[in-house]
């Protein structure tokens, strides 16, 4: 059963005050408060186990070693992909996307190729796309969107030329929620022989994922974003691929055999890990992915679709509200809104900055989507993100909150 209750109660975070005020913390978008058993599995590898991985005859190492490469066992169920040998470690979504660019780039990306991206993207999946199109002579394209938020599907297949060598799209817009039709894409990009990345940042931690279903070639997420540890993250690729990629980073791990004159490359996916891994986050990680699995995807999927349901009705009752897409109710957790007061906006940062006041955590500014902004006109937004552990209770506060900051003005 989901007992919201019990849940928040993993959560030590979650009942402390901020400016006398219980936290209301609506910035999941951003990162995600931890449960009790994810901090105590990083206490306890700290504690008792830890020792560098793949290296050692010891017991500790074996030990770290074996949490390890269960971690990527998980992380693998996780998102139903075929082999372990898929699933590569980064730091983040960010360097996962920064490693296919590099390695993509380097191995199949040649003057006048185009790479296509969309409007609605974070720039960890415009920069480093830029950075290889400079390096390479390459050209950046973008599939358009509506007003209301949603991908133009027939320009995007407009866009798909002989020299496109990739797409990379985002499953769900860290702006506006659109959950976009990524498994569509990736069909129309395939009939094409394109290859397709889905930046899965704000997709895993709010609904199911299987990447053989959705057949993407490459697909991108962050730990911390779903109740895991800072400084991991997940680059899935399918084997064929990862397998024609050249290394990212040389150094210890990913090597067989190094000589002065030559190096040979290790096999999937250590290939893709140089260095000592944050093995003690990986195993975090997993544990955070075992306690969103116990809770159920299904059972979070639904509990956040409701709350946004009821915050996006309810945010609609308050004068001078513009909520950014949320034209369709398929959209996910992420609310972005500004409310107008005698003919202007208030200000995203004033906005934020009393909301804080009260005690309520929501983001403000451009979201790292500079373009996205750019195309809905404005500099920025107030951006209400939701996690699986907030109520409707919450959303009331955000609501009062926001019609108590709007007198004010
Ligand atoms: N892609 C999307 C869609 C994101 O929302 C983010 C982070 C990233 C990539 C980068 O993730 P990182 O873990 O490598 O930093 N988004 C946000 C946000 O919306 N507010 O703060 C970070």
């Amino acid at each position: 059963m989901y007992s919201i209750h019990d849940i928040r109660n993993d959560f030590p975070i979650l009942s402390r005050e901020v400016y006398g005020h219980p936290l209301v913390y609506l910035d999941n978008g951003a990162t995600t408060q931890k449960p009790r058993c994810v901090v105590e599995a990083m206490v306890d590898e700290y504690y008792n186990v830890n020792a560098n991985v793949h290296r050692g005859v010891h017991f500790l190492s074996q030990r770290a070693t074996d949490l390890h490469e269960a971690s990527r066992e998980t992380v693998r169920a996780f998102v139903n992909a075929r082999s372990t040998s898929e699933i590569l470690f980064t730091r983040g979504t960010t360097e996962s996307i920064n490693l296919l660019a590099f390695t993509f780039g380097e191995a199949f990306i040649h003057e006048g190729d185009e790479i296509l991206i969309s409007t609605m993207e974070h720039h960890s999946n415009i920069v480093p796309w830029q950075m290889m199109c400079q390096r390479k002579g390459a050209v950046l394209k973008v599939i358009p969107m509506t007003d209301e938020g949603e991908l133009l599907m027939d320009a995007y297949e407009a866009l798909l030329t002989e020299r496109t060598r990739l797409v990379c799209c985002t499953h769900v817009s860290n702006v506006l929620g659109t959950v976009n039709p990524v498994k569509e894409i990736i069909r129309i990009a395939h009939q094409h022989d394109i290859p397709v990345l889905i930046d899965g940042a704000q997709s895993v931690p709010h609904m199911p994922v299987d990447v053989q279903d959705l057949d993407c070639d490459f697909f991108a997420f962050s730990g911390h974003k779903v109740y895991g540890p800072t400084g991991v993250g997940v680059l899935y690729g399918k084997e064929a691929w990862l397998d024609r990629l050249p290394p990212y980073q040389g150094g210890g791990e990913m090597i067989k055999n190094v000589t002065f004159e030559h190096t040979t490359y290790n096999d999937l996916p250590y290939k893709f890990e140089a260095g000592t891994p944050d093995y003690v986050a990986t195993h975090a990680l997993a544990t955070a992915l075992d306690y969103v699995s116990a809770l159920g995807m299904d059972n979070i999927f639904r509990h956040e679709q409701q709350l946004t349901r009821y915050a996006v009705e309810q945010l609609r009752t308050i004068d001078g509200m513009t909520i950014f897409g949320h034209t369709r109710d398929t959209a996910d957790a992420v609310i972005s809104f500004l409310v107008r007061k005698d003919g202007h906006y208030i200000h995203h940062l004033d906005l934020g900055t009393l909301l804080d006041r009260l005690g309520i955590a929501v983001r403000t500014g451009h979201h790292c989507a500079e373009p996205l902004m750019h195309r809905l006109g404005i500099e920025g937004t107030v951006r209400a993100s939701f996690g699986l552990y907030n109520t409707t209770a919450e959303v009331d506060a955000l609501v009062a909150g926001i019609r108590r900051v709007v007198q004010m003005f």
